[in-house]
């Protein structure tokens, strides 16, 4: 199913003059206070943000998943489904695939289908964490830090073929994410796992191509529960570093243990010209996968606000590559990414609007309560204007998660795909 510019037009009418109304009233407010409305806009509408291929089909947990039916069956299906967040958000221009999950049959088609649609392939991702069919070595005890050489060279290997075929699809960076850990104490040696993981990072960063970056993901904990090799973002720093410039910490939301100040990391990482990949999402506990923004929105602008800082300040620090990494439960996989772009664009639009110059001021005169304030007067403004703004500025939908169900989007999908889910096997 494609969606076309002018039938989300058609949608957008009636809509168009309740949000000039709001658009206008907080131009004027913004004008007021010397906001470059224009560059906040374009800013807004030249952000992209990769949707994973995993992120389409059934949600659930490891205890059930529930379809919510016509689910992609295929990697074209998959774009597919990328495509139509894209016409409405404008803002899902890029899709991330793992492999084994998505390798691609027909090439040249793949690549066809994702041009038609205006989508790039970023980051593409490997995974050690589950043993494949036919495949010669186990990653139970470890992938890139295994113990065992037939294990460790298989992941090593495997890694090389995704960046294959990455290569073949135009993308230009690999992300790695490691289960490697243990369960128990004593289980397994720290240092020696560490320098395998070292080793066998160094050697695949060896063979990137020259325009390639490695992201290096971290993880406190799960599947492991009690140690995780790349567990936290100084691990990720420092393997980073013992590859290369083009090696990069990749920060993934959940990926914390509850309170810890991400905002803090992000500046901390982009000073040192290291932060190459961020992924969204929100938690309550732990890495709970649950919509960008559903739970924490504050602390997600209190994080763009100083990813912000460092877009403007730190030139030593390369483009990120923004993904979704969420899981929806038992929402519509696409209406559940709808509310993550929308939640990723206002927290972005928030910290757009601080006043950086005026913070910078407050800071210098120890003014702690003019401080907060300019926080807080930007994060309660009603930015939805600007990005639906933004959005129309390219032909997206005025309300996306309005235009869908108008559309009947999940219906259409059900009536091209049938009910039949890999979930469930129903
Ligand atoms: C597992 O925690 C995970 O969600 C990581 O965040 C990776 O980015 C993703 O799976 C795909 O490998
Ligand atoms: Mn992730
Ligand atoms: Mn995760």
């Amino acid at each position: 199913m494609q969606l076309t510019k002018d039938q989300l037009q058609t949608i957008n009418q009636s809509g168009l003059s309740r949000h000039e109304t709001d658009f206008n009233y907080l131009l004027d407010k913004l004008l007021a206070n010397g906001t470059a409305v224009e560059d906040v806009i374009t800013r807004l509408a030249d952000f992209q943000v990769a949707i994973p291929s995993w992120a389409l089909g059934a949600g659930g947990t490891r205890f059930g998943r529930f379809s919510y039916h016509g689910e992609p069956a295929s990697l074209e299906q998959k774009l597919d489904d990328v495509g139509v967040l894209h016409a409405l958000t404008q803002t899902a221009g890029a899709v991330s695939l793992h492999i084994p999950w998505d390798i691609p049959t027909d090439y040249a088609a793949v690549r066809e289908r994702a041009d038609s649609l205006g989508l790039k392939f970023d980051a593409i991702n490997s995974n050690t964490f589950q043993d494949q069919h036919g495949a010669d070595h186990s990653y139970k005890h470890g992938s890139l830090s295994a113990g065992e050489e037939g294990a460790r060279r298989q992941a090593i290997e495997h890694n090389l073929e995704v960046v294959e075929i990455g290569r073949r699809l135009g993308s230009q960076s690999l992300t790695v994410w490691l289960a490697d850990g243990t369960n128990f104490p004593g289980q397994r040696n720290f240092q020696r796992n560490l320098l395998q993981t070292q080793d066998s990072l160094q050697q695949i960063y060896a063979a990137l191509p020259d325009d390639w970056k490695l992201y290096i993901e971290y993880k406190p904990y799960e599947p492991n529960f009690y140690s995780t090799v790349i567990q936290d973002w100084g691990t990720s720093l420092m393997l980073a570093n013992a590859c290369g410039d083009r090696a990069f910490t990749l920060v993934d939301l959940g990926h914390h243990l509850p309170n810890t100040n991400i905002e803090q990391i992000v500046a901390t990482l982009m000073l040192k010209g290291k932060l190459g990949g961020f992924h969204f999402n929100d938690s309550k506990y732990g890495d709970d996968d649950l919509t960008v923004g559903s739970t924490k929105p504050y602390a997600l602008f209190l994080i763009f606000n100083e990813l912000v800082y460092g877009m403007r300040n730190n030139p030593q620090n390369p483009d990120l590559a923004w993904m979704i990494d969420a899981s929806h439960n038992v929402k519509d996989p696409l209406e559940d990414l709808i509310q993550s772009l929308e939640a990723i664009q206002i927290a972005y639009a928030q910290a757009l609007l601080v006043d950086q110059e005026e913070l910078a001021r407050a800071q210098e005169a120890h003014d702690v309560v003019r401080c907060q304030e300019i926080l807080q007067d930007a994060y309660r403004t009603d930015v939805r204007p600007l990005v639906q703004r933004a959005r129309l500025s390219r032909g997206g939908a005025l309300n996306p998660l309005h235009a869908y169900r108008k559309l009947e989007v999940r219906n259409e999908l059900i009536r091209e795909r049938g009910k039949h889910t890999v979930a469930t096997g129903l």
